[in-house]
């Protein structure tokens, strides 16, 4: 007998060798195997929560859990050894989004994106003054270095500063530390990857509730030894996240100085909306950026109105496959799903 086609859907589930796309709401997926952050989301929407509140939660999860140092307080410090949380939480009904950069001093990243969202007219708040704005919202402030984002620093200070993100600039920055002045402006070197399989880690978390409501979103500490005052493509609608409930929801991971300029997420629904599978929608969000950046470290994760599901990233030195979480209708715990890159 034939097996009948959830039972095959569960079979390629369970094996979770190929990039599957079962439909089956509720669905939560994210970026990674964040599995707390996962069942957490989900926890959320089976007590009755919305999924604006299980996005929020489930990050939140990852936040207070410093998921692989990438994610929340203590991890990647910037060049001056502070670490700084970028976040974002996007509402696929309404098209609100509530987003914050640079954010000092407040553990809850993804929180504070929800009240600029919910507690003002503005999209995105960033640096002291969204610290302030949270303050005002209720949040605590809290020193946000640990003994091993201090060591993460003093190590990289050790090491003449290496690696950083400066170029074109005096003192040399490949073997020396600031202060830097401009120079004569060089070619960009192509290769030159810092944000890399042992610097990554950002959740992105995509929930489409039993209704169809479809949310997003992201948080992140962002690129290790960032220039102050960077923000990555996390916290930008379209480029770290993107929900439309009449299409479908995209997240992003990775290089983000280098991704955000190609709106990935954005690009990745619109396909959808088209009528492009998940997978495939991925794919080529992913593979427009390579033509212009073949070694950017990056991936993707894809998921349609229907919950239909999929990844991609781009395969680079050390970086084959890419590992993302599922929970849905047709699963009875979290799956650890995986994609081949390409
Ligand atoms: C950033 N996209 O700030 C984030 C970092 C990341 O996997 O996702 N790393 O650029």
């Amino acid at each position: 007998m034939m097996p009948r086609p959830v039972q095959m859907c569960l079979v390629l589930l369970l094996l979770a060798l190929v990039p599957v796309s079962c439909a089956a709401l509720p669905l939560v997926i994210n970026t990674w195997p964040f599995k707390k952050a996962t069942e957490q989301a989900w926890r959320v929407l089976q007590a009755g929560g919305s999924a604006l509140d299980a996005v929020e939660q489930g990050c939140g999860q990852c936040e207070k859990d410093q998921c692989d140092g990438s994610v929340g307080y203590g991890g990647n410090p910037d060049e001056t050894g502070e670490t700084t949380l970028d976040a974002m939480i996007m509402n696929g009904d309404t098209m609100e989004v509530g987003a914050v950069g640079d954010l000092r001093r407040i553990k809850d990243a993804i929180s504070v994106a929800r009240a600029v969202m919910e507690h003002s007219k503005h999209t995105f708040l960033v640096g002291e003054s969204a610290s302030v704005f949270a303050e005002n919202m209720g949040f605590t402030a809290e020193d946000l270095t640990t003994n091993t984002s201090l060591n993460i620093y003093k190590k990289w200070l050790n090491a003449n500063c290496q690696p950083n993100y400066r170029q074109s600039v005096s003192p040399d920055p490949s073997n020396a530390c600031g202060p830097y002045k401009p120079s004569a402006r060089l070619q960009q070197t192509a290769g030159d990857q810092h944000i890399n399989i042992h610097t990554h880690d950002t959740i992105g978390m995509i929930v489409i509730n039993q209704k169809g409501h479809v949310t997003a979103g992201t948080s992140t500490n962002g690129a290790r030894h960032k220039i102050p005052g960077r923000v990555g493509d996390s916290p930008v609608a379209g480029a770290g996240a993107y929900a439309d409930s009449t299409a479908g929801g995209a997240a992003a991971t990775g290089d983000g100085d280098v991704m955000m300029r190609f709106l990935p997420s954005y690009h990745a629904v619109e396909l959808m909306r088209a009528g492009t599978d998940p997978t495939t929608a991925c794919k080529k969000a992913i593979t427009r950026i390579r033509k212009y950046f073949p070694q950017f470290f990056g991936a993707m994760i894809c998921a349609n109105i229907t919950g239909g599901y999929g990844a991609a990233c781009n395969k680079v030195p050390g970086f084959s496959q890419f590992n993302f979480m599922v929970y849905n209708a047709q699963l009875k715990s979290p799956l650890q799903a995986m994609v081949d890159c390409i």
